[in-house]
């Protein structure tokens, strides 16, 4: 099933310079870039974003970072593409994220993971609501019928 799913290069990214590499990684895998924005969200806008974990310990200091610098929100279109969005950036905890995923290559802690991705449909849909509320494209790829075969 095509779905669409929100990813944030968050600010250590960006400072890393790493956002070309962390773009470069979806497009290779096919994945279809349909919004990407750089961005420097305030509080309030950090707060909606992360409402999930308004009572955790860790939101202040979560908030505090998402909004510490210019962020990459983009949004990715493809088969199954949260699922796959999520698999390719590894786990939560940096430490238990395997080799070869973002966070398992570029990351080492928690409180500095890299990269957010769409953790379910609804939680996608909120979130593309939220950070591309002009809304998303849609357009064909001369590749597509090699990446997604030739009924695409
Ligand atoms: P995000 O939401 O940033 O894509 O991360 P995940 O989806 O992989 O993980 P999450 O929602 O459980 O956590 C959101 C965000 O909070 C930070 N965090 C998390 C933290 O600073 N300390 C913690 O103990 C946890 C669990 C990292 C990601």
């Amino acid at each position: 099933m095509t779905e669409r799913s929100l990813v944030l290069v968050k600010p250590d990214g960006v400072q890393r310079l790493l956002v070309g590499r962390v773009i470069a990684r979806f497009e290779d895998r096919g994945l279809r870039l349909v919004g990407l924005k750089l961005v420097h969200v305030d509080r309030d806008f950090a707060e909606r974003h992360y409402a999930v974990h308004r009572e955790q310990p860790f939101f202040a200091g979560l908030v505090a970072f998402i909004t510490s610098g210019p962020l990459v929100a983009m949004a990715l279109e493809g088969p199954n593409a949260i699922s796959v969005v999520r698999a390719m950036v590894g786990a939560t905890r940096p430490w238990e994220s395997a080799p070869g995923t973002i966070r398992g290559d570029f990351a080492l802690e928690v409180g500095q993971n890299l990269i957010h991705a769409s953790d379910g449909p609804e939680t996608a849909a909120a979130e593309l609501a939220l950070w591309f509320p002009e809304g998303t494209l849609s357009y064909p790829r001369e590749i597509d019928r090699w990446v997604l075969g030739p009924a695409s």
